[in-house]
């Protein structure tokens, strides 16, 4: 008998839509991970694809298991990206950004043909609004944007990692902003986006295309 976690059956849900030639999008934290390593597994044993990792951690694992990297700067398209999130709901909003990597994944996801996260039930809400936005600040900025985010009840907290401020792949800092509320994700992602000094932030709401999610071993998808 295999047992498999939601994580893991989600997927492998995800990865039965990747076809030989395609190039594949990576995406980051534990979910992604285990895509990453069934990938592996179908590339050891022949199948041609070659891969884009949307984060360092990303990259390493994937070059471990024996996937072909190309660098993203040097394409405009993606075929096919497969991703976590920390929450996501029916409406296929997604806040991601709890890995750091969301920057680049939004990037990735943005430039793909077709965009998919994977998810274990805990993830999902009638709407988004409880798990905290990160937010990627260039230090320059640092205390400016702290305050601008106040200023919109962020309540912005930056992220600590060994008694240091957490660096993401960049170097920029992120703040996780635990709003008390979302009940308008469009209207606060242009805030966030119109704050000079954010570079980035967790709030997903164009890029996903389906979401397969798995609770008890039932698998779950919902396309846009
Ligand atoms: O940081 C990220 O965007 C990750 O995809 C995160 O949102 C999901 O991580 P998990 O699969 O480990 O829960």
């Amino acid at each position: 008998l295999i047992h498999r976690s939601d994580k893991e059956i989600a997927a492998l849900a995800a990865l039965a839509e990747v076809e030989a030639g395609m190039t594949v999008g990576l995406g980051t934290g534990s979910t992604a991970a285990f895509f990453v390593s069934h990938l592996g597994e179908r590339v050891r044993a022949g199948f041609s694809i070659a891969a884009v990792a949307t984060s360092l951690s990303t990259e390493n694992v994937a070059r471990r298991a024996g996937i072909p990297i190309i660098a993203f700067e040097d394409l405009a398209t993606v075929d096919l990206t497969v991703d976590g999130a920390d929450e996501v709901d029916d409406r296929l909003f997604a806040i991601k950004g709890a890995g750091g990597a969301m920057l680049r994944e939004k990037i990735v996801a943005a430039s793909s043909r077709r965009m998919i996260v994977i998810a274990d039930g805990s993830k999902l809400s009638a709407a988004i609004g409880r798990a905290p936005v990160p937010v990627e600040i260039l230090p320059f900025a640092r205390e400016f944007v702290l305050a601008e985010l106040r200023r919109l009840d962020a309540e912005p907290v930056l992220r600590i990692a060994n008694d240091a401020y957490y660096h993401s792949d960049q170097g920029n800092l992120i703040a996780d902003c635990a709003f008390a509320s979302l009940p308008d994700p469009v209207a606060t992602a242009a805030a966030l986006s119109a704050i000079p000094g954010i570079l980035g932030h967790g709030l997903f709401l164009t890029e996903v295309d389906t979401i397969y999610s798995a609770n008890g071993g039932v698998v779950t998808r919902l396309d846009r």
